[in-house]
């Protein structure tokens, strides 16, 4: 597959901020994040929303960071190290999408944002309070460039059961109307279907991202994985859905790297570009 060019050695290279929680299981996250930005030649920024007590065999508890030191971590990063795009993932609470999303707009950012409205694990374990999904939709998507929605997701958001592409589209446009710039309904979850079909919408066009699925069970991280890979496109000043064709191509060969690991889901890997 084609990949984002390379820092030169010792040059400093693009910087993605990503937003979200700890995995101490190592398998999504943050943890996810880290590996996909820097085996992409990104250096990634953190700011660390919640810390999840966590195996492969799902969230056990989390704890959240106070909302002035996730405030905190962004203003820091963006002050000194600057940066060229940023991804939220966990955001755990009402108050801490509240904070991200004020604090975006008082530091005056103006580089691409990801949203990946994370609510739940895998295992469907809550991530995000539902208390918080009026302030994600009222006041973090209208600063999105880009929200990557799975399925599960878009019934929490929209109240939209995709099924088919027709229902694909509905729930973009109703998204869409949440006030992102661009919106990608991911199909992944579609079990019935053999192809993972991904929907981008920018309120005019719908473009199709498919890919054949990849069958395995160590699927854990792939979200942040894929959101990870668009930001890091976004910072070299890829288009949005030519970022987005990167992502789904980027995830697609790291599912078909994913490894087994502990006793349930094994996550996807990027360490396949070190062989
Ligand atoms: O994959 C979504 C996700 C994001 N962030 C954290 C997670 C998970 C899934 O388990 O634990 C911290």
């Amino acid at each position: 597959m084609d990949y984002l060019p390379l820092p030169a050695s010792g040059t400093t290279p693009r910087r993605v901020l990503t937003i979200a929680g700890s995995d101490s299981g190592g398998g999504a996250g943050i943890e996810a994040d880290l590996r996909t930005i820097a085996l992409l030649g990104v250096h990634a920024c953190v700011a660390v929303t919640a810390v999840t007590v966590q195996n492969t065999l799902g969230v056990d508890d989390f704890h959240a960071v106070p909302v002035d030191v996730v405030a905190g971590q962004m203003e820091s990063v963006v002050t000194d190290i600057g940066i060229q795009a940023a991804k939220t993932g966990m955001l755990a609470s009402a108050d801490i999408v509240a904070t991200v999303a004020a604090t975006w707009r008082r530091l005056q950012l103006r580089v691409p944002l990801v949203v990946d409205p994370v609510c739940a694990s895998m295992h469907g374990d809550p991530l995000l309070a539902p208390a918080a999904l009026d302030s994600l939709r009222g006041q973090l998507f209208p600063l999105a460039t880009l929200v990557t929605p799975n399925l599960d997701e878009v019934r929490l958001l929209v109240g939209v059961d995709v099924v088919d592409e027709e229902s694909q589209r509905t729930a973009a446009t109703a998204l869409h109307a949440l006030g992102p710039r661009w919106v990608l309904v991911k199909g992944g979850h579609l079990r019935s279907s053999g192809r993972s079909r991904d929907l981008l919408y920018d309120g005019a066009d719908f473009r199709e991202f498919d890919a054949g699925r990849v069958p395995t069970g160590n699927d854990h991280g792939g979200g942040d994985t894929l959101a990870a890979a668009i930001a890091c496109a976004l910072a070299h000043g890829f288009t949005v859905p030519d970022a987005v064709g990167f992502g789904k191509r980027w995830v697609t060969a790291c599912l078909r790297a994913a490894y087994p690991l502990g006793h349930g889901h094994g996550p996807v890997s990027p360490l396949f570009r070190l062989s």
